[in-house]
């Protein structure tokens, strides 16, 4: 017969034990004190959604009403034709658009959009060239390499494209698009996030390759709507998604996990129905941390500039909700934990670093802006 355990230590056990298992929340942390940087404004834009560097220090911009723009750091801008239409409304429009690992040699963009059609719209990627001639910019050879069908209703179209360092492949954050049941059906790309080849085919190595379809270019399963999606220095590839009411997610991305949406969530329903907590279903992947209040995450940057030494390695988030920028810093173990909230006192939609290692940040609105941020002057030390 097993000794009983005395209550206090019962309690500090299972005080360990959910200490151990539950992702840490940083949903109630204060804005830091000071910010080290200083904000220009490059561009007031129309609703600008998301934003990417081309290797010459120019940014590709994209408004959500489907207008596509290089943006320099001087604030001139060029608008892009040969855009597709776009089913613009809601959280729908175009989303993200960013240079191919091979742009050097081919000129070529990805992009995303929400594609009209019958029943409404279906998140979409697409790749064209860019080419500029005479002052004008245009797409060119333009190829749909994955569409989502059929097409529907709802938003949370996900949308984010990031390419593995080694350029042989691309992953696409596709939301659940306001359904939820999807994102735990192996035959909807909904509520996943893909490993295409630069093609769009399954990429070579996924989990489910084998079994074909939309399986095949499944990499992680049960995500809600996730707005940012990029490989730290080291290799590892992290995503944050938005949840419900409370339950922003972190989420270190490993080929065949399930992140839970939405059978599991530190969140709650809209109106307050319960959800159970991750730690109820240890089949499914704990978020590295998570926000409750949420932040509403939006963008996500792997700091390696020179500017701010102290943020190196470090992820910067952009917050809706939140009105500002998060700064996230990683240890070996997987652990990550909040260690800057910055307020803007407006909602961030994108964050990207420079190839001058500035970092641009995209203001939510129309209109909205896109700022830059360098080091503020620093008191000399005496
Ligand atoms: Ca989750």
């Amino acid at each position: 017969m097993r000794r009983p355990i005395p209550p206090l230590a019962a309690l500090a056990l299972w005080g360990f034990a959910a200490q151990a298992q539950e992702a840490p929340n940083f949903g109630e942390a204060p804005f830091s004190e000071t910010r080290p940087f200083v904000l220009t404004e490059i561009a007031e834009m129309n609703s600008p959604w998301a934003l990417a560097f081309l290797p010459d220090g120019r940014a590709l911009v994209t408004e959500h009403e489907g207008a596509l723009l290089l943006l320099r750091p001087t604030g001139e801008k060029l608008k892009v034709s040969g855009v597709p239409p776009v089913a613009y409304g809601g959280q729908n429009g175009l989303f993200h658009a960013a240079p191919s690992p091979r742009f050097a040699e081919t000129g070529e963009i990805y992009f995303t959009y929400a594609e009209p059609g019958e029943g409404g719209s279906g998140p979409a990627l697409a790749r064209a060239k860019l080419v500029e001639a005479e002052g004008a910019a245009r797409l060119e050879d333009l190829a749909v390499l994955w569409r989502q069908e059929p097409k529907g209703g709802g938003g949370h179209p996900g949308a984010i494209i990031a390419f593995d360092p080694s350029g042989e492949s691309l992953f696409l954050t596709v939301g659940d698009r306001q359904r939820m049941a999807p994102a735990q059906d192996p035959d909807q790309a909904l509520g996943k996030i893909l490993r295409l080849t630069l093609d769009g085919a399954a990429a070579p190595g996924n989990p489910w390759e084998a079994e074909g379809g939309v399986r095949a270019l499944i990499w992680s399963t049960g995500h809600r709507n996730p707005y940012g999606l990029a490989f730290a220095p080291d290799g590892r590839l992290w995503s944050h998604e938005m949840g419900p009411q409370g339950g922003d997610e972190l989420n270190l991305i490993k080929a065949g996990a399930n992140y839970g949406w939405p059978e599991v969530s530190y969140g709650v329903h809209y109106g307050g129905r319960a959800i159970p907590k991750p730690p109820a279903r240890p089949e499914f992947t704990e978020p590295a941390l998570y926000w409750a209040p949420v932040i509403a995450p939006a963008g996500l940057t792997f700091y390696q500039g020179d500017l701010f030494p102290d943020w190196r390695d470090s992820a910067l988030i952009g917050a809706l909700a939140g009105e500002g920028i998060v700064r996230v810093a990683f240890d070996r173990a997987e652990g990550a934990r909040q260690l800057d909230r910055w307020s803007f006192e407006t909602r961030i939609r994108d964050v990207e670093t420079a190839p001058d290692g500035s970092v641009w940040a995209i203001e939510d609105g129309s209109p909205g802006r896109v700022w830059r941020l360098t080091p503020a002057e620093r008191a000399p030390t005496p």
